[in-house]
């Protein structure tokens, strides 16, 4: 793979000439935004033209001449404007969209594999994420090679281009310890070490620190420092005391003399080192423009020297280049510490469009003020690698299902024990369905009951590894075998790294052509802990299962640390995620053999005008991730037969386990695990109470995003538009009361009542919780039968409820 031979000067003249184009276009198209387009919008850029400026070098080379059709990039945030100039000459890129940088439909102020239309391979935004993801994406490609898939792909690199301020997050850091562990391959990160960052310039030393760091993970370490003029300049006599000067330069006075140029470079290094002889000559021997020219001329910025160490590169080895740069070289701020937010001024503009050679209104025309023919460039950019494939997107066709998940047979039992044997018995199945699961847990893989499965399909390593417990036939329940065929992905503890890497799993269909079915479990108070990450994971599409468990107080001994309170609202809240509170097994296997359906969906939304599928108003079509809201309190379990109608409701988000009747006065709605406080309060109210119903929401998530959706349908002028919930509460009397209830926040479902217009009470989880016994704890919080009963009471006075005890 190594290319050491040097660069044809053809090559280098046609990169130079791209350099200056991706420099000119990412420029104009912010400046464009900025003070061309409807100065009445506050679409005002921060940190694109100089961020850009300082990766437009390093693009240019990786795009134009090293990037292969295989490689995957995420590109950092502020520099979106570059990687669209280089997608629109790459013809991949709309002149309309690029006019229209940061507006409505326009280019996006941050890559978006969801949002822009060209081929954004990882979206970027959220700093530290993108980073993290390329590390993630390289071991499922890893995964996905040793199980003999993906055989006509080459593999790919996967490349992150990251800002030196990026490096200050946490993320990075639990992601290089994890790629540690996995024997990261294939990896390359791109330091845009321009020392700068949002605020200003960044503390001295910090690449020292960097390169100790990425050597103690395994990584080889490449410090892009000087260009080929300084390097030129330091084999002249003198050039010695040169580098010496540079070395030692604090990073905030490179930036000042950087901005001020070539006449303050000058002065500067003749007070430092003058009348010593030969240096003197170096510098006078220059002009102020050569001086700028030479003292800027860092590695970052200087083709040769990027080709050079790039194609250097012949093994597979993780690499992190520390690429010398400056924020907005080649404009007029480049390097002043406050340039992040700064902007060309039309003055400044002018002048700097002058110096590329391009004509008012010929601003998007591709070759415009460049040296080179249009036949040339044409011809050298039909023939770089990376335009080799046209389209990046991969597909994969879905993983046959069966025609129903096998369901526990035991009286009573939890969700979480449920998913533990349902994923269990799939694991013995030859089911299609089985050999496509990929499970991963942060070092929670026992304690959220993926151990049968671990058992029946082993840990993922490239190399296998003996349990050696095992070897030794010491008893225990768990095997914890490695082989490069093992189904499952352990982690440490590090949520961020859960959700990032399902983030790459659920990404493995467009990524490299071969579905994956992942399923993430953790503790679901810890979702907040990686809900970044999370969230990154879903705007990209990427397609899991999460299993949160245990969950609420119901984990009541284990204290309020663990008793989570705000994750179902996440689950409603999260777009991209459809979030699921089971009570019983049945439902949990309808749930989940959904699940695997849905996160198999192709995207395909329904043409413009078009309805949705009319039963719940649910953009199911698209498809989506799942979380499932689990936990360890045993119930005991209803016998019913699972009909397709009740298995659609449980789908649709909530079923009547005793329906309503004309003169219903009371409905109690309840989610998850306080079904049987719930059944309870029902039994209790039904002498004093007329036609008590009871509602059971298997997702406040979907039957909320139905009656959301069908609402608005119905504004659109689709009359007959109606909703799950609406359909469910067609038949209640206008008096009735709702009292909603779960082991969680109360807002969940504190919207039911104005579905139809009915007065609720809704019950759930304010505070932190605490120690204790469910019973306990419930009756604390007031979430047992006698609250509820105290909850219609109050909505329907007119008479007492004899079992209300004084609370
Ligand atoms: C998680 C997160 N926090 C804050 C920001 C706001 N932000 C955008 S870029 C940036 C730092 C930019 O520095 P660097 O990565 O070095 O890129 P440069 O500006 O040098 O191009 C910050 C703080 C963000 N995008 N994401
Ligand atoms: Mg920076």
């Amino acid at each position: 793979m190594s290319n050491t031979a040097p660069i044809n000067a053809n090559t280098l003249r046609l990169l130079a000439e791209l350099e200056r184009k991706v420099l000119w276009l990412s420029t104009w198209m912010v400046h464009h935004a900025n003070h061309l387009r409807d100065k009445t919008d506050n679409l005002k850029v921060g940190g694109h033209q100089a961020s850009s400026a300082s990766l437009a070098t390093i693009l240019t080379a990786l795009y134009f001449h090293v990037l292969r059709p295989a490689d995957r990039v995420a590109v950092k945030p502020h520099a979106s404007p570059a990687f669209h100039a280089i997608q629109y000459l790459l013809g991949r890129q709309t002149q309309q969209r690029m006019e229209n940088f940061r507006g409505y439909k326009g280019a996006q102020s941050y890559p978006s594999r969801t949002k822009d239309t060209v081929d954004v391979d990882f979206s970027t935004g959220s700093v530290g994420l993108g980073v993290a993801q390329t590390l993630f994406a390289s071991l499922v490609q890893d995964y996905v090679k040793a199980h003999g898939w993906a055989r006509d792909w080459p593999e790919g690199r996967m490349i992150a281009l990251l800002g030196d301020a990026e490096m200050d997050e946490g993320n990075i850091y639990e992601a290089l310890l994890e790629g540690w562990k996995h024997g990261l391959r294939n990896t390359w990160w791109i330091i845009d070490y321009n020392r700068q960052s949002l605020d200003a310039v960044i503390r001295e030393g910090l690449y020292e620190r960097f390169e100790a760091l990425f050597r103690a993970f395994g990584w080889d370490v490449v410090v892009l420092k000087y260009g080929s003029l300084l390097e030129a300049a330091f084999s002249e006599p003198g050039g010695e005391s040169l580098r010496a000067w540079i070395d030692t330069c604090p990073n905030q006075l490179y930036s000042a003399l950087t901005f001020q140029g070539g006449a303050a470079w000058r002065k500067r290094l003749l007070d430092d080192l003058g009348d010593q002889g030969d240096i003197t000559r170096l510098i006078e021997s220059r002009s102020d423009t050569e001086l700028a020219r030479l003292m800027t001329n860092l590695a970052g910025h200087d083709l040769p020297s990027l080709l050079r160490a790039f194609q250097a590169i012949d093994h597979d080895r993780p690499v992190v280049f520390i690429a010398y740069t400056i924020k907005g070289f080649g404009l007029p701020l480049a390097g002043h510490k406050d340039n992040h937010a700064g902007l060309l001024n039309p003055a400044q503009f002018d002048s700097f469009r002058q110096a590329m050679g391009v004509r008012p209104g010929h601003e998007w025309q591709r070759y415009e003020g460049l040296a080179a023919t249009p036949a040339e460039l044409d011809d050298f950019l039909a023939h770089c690698a990376f335009a080799a494939e046209p389209n990046r997107r991969r597909a994969a066709a879905p993983v046959a299902l069966p025609e129903t998940l096998p369901l526990p047979a035991q009286a009573e039992i939890s969700t979480q024990q449920a998913f533990g044997l349902i994923l269990n018995e799939l694991g013995r199945s030859a089911e299609p369905l089985a050999e496509r699961i990929v499970t991963t847990a942060p070092d929670v893989t026992v304690s959220t009951n993926l151990g049968g499965w671990v058992n029946r399909r082993g840990l993922f390593a490239k190399q296998a590894m003996a349990d050696i417990f095992k070897k030794e036939r010491i008893p225990s329940t768990f095997s914890w075998e490695f082989s490069p065929k093992g189904q499952h992905m352990e982690l440490g503890i590090a949520e961020m790294n859960l959700f990032t890497l399902l983030s790459a799993l659920g990404l493995s269909h467009d990524l490299f052509g071969e579905r994956l079915l992942p399923i993430g479990t953790l503790y679901d108070p810890f979702i907040s802990r990686g809900l970044d990450a999370l969230n990154y994971a879903c705007y990209q599409d990427a397609r899991f299962i999460v299993a949160a468990t245990p969950s609420g107080l119901a984990l009541a001994p284990e204290g309020g640390a663990h008793q989570s309170i705000a994750t179902p609202l996440i689950g409603m809240a999260q777009d991209g995620l459809a979030a699921f509170e089971p009570a019983y097994a049945d439902e949990l296997a309808a749930i989940l053999h959904f699940a695997f359906d849905y996160m198999q969906r192709d995207g395909a939304k329904p043409a413009v005008g078009e309805a949705p599928e009319e039963q719940s108003w649910l953009r199911d079509e698209t498809g989506g991730a799942v979380y499932l809201r689990l936990s360890t309190r045993n119930l005991e379990q209803p016998i019913r037969e699972m009909t397709p109608h009740l298995r659609r409701a449980i789908i649709d988000g909530g079923y009547w386990l005793r329906p309503p009747g004309p003169n219903t006065e009371i409905v109690v709605a309840y989610s998850g695990v306080v079904a049987p406080e719930a059944i309870e309060a029902v039994g209790m109210m039904a002498e004093d109470r007329r036609d008590v119903a009871l509602l059971a929401v298997t997702s406040a998530d979907r039957l909320n995003a139905g009656w959301t959706a069908a609402q608005r349908a119905r504004e659109r002028g689709q009359a007959r538009a109606r909703s799950h919930v609406e359909r469910l509460f067609a038949l209640l009397p206008r008096h009735c009361g709702i009292v909603s209830v779960l082991d969680g926040h109360p807002a969940t479902l504190g919207w039911l009542g104005a579905v139809a217009g009915h007065r609720q009470r809704a019950l759930g989880v304010e505070h932190f919780g605490q120690t204790g016994s469910i019973q306990e704890l419930f009756r604390h919080y007031g979430l047992d039968a006698q609250a509820i009963i105290a909850a219609a009471q109050g909505l329907q006075p007119a008479r007492p409820i004899r079992y209300l005890k004084a609370l």
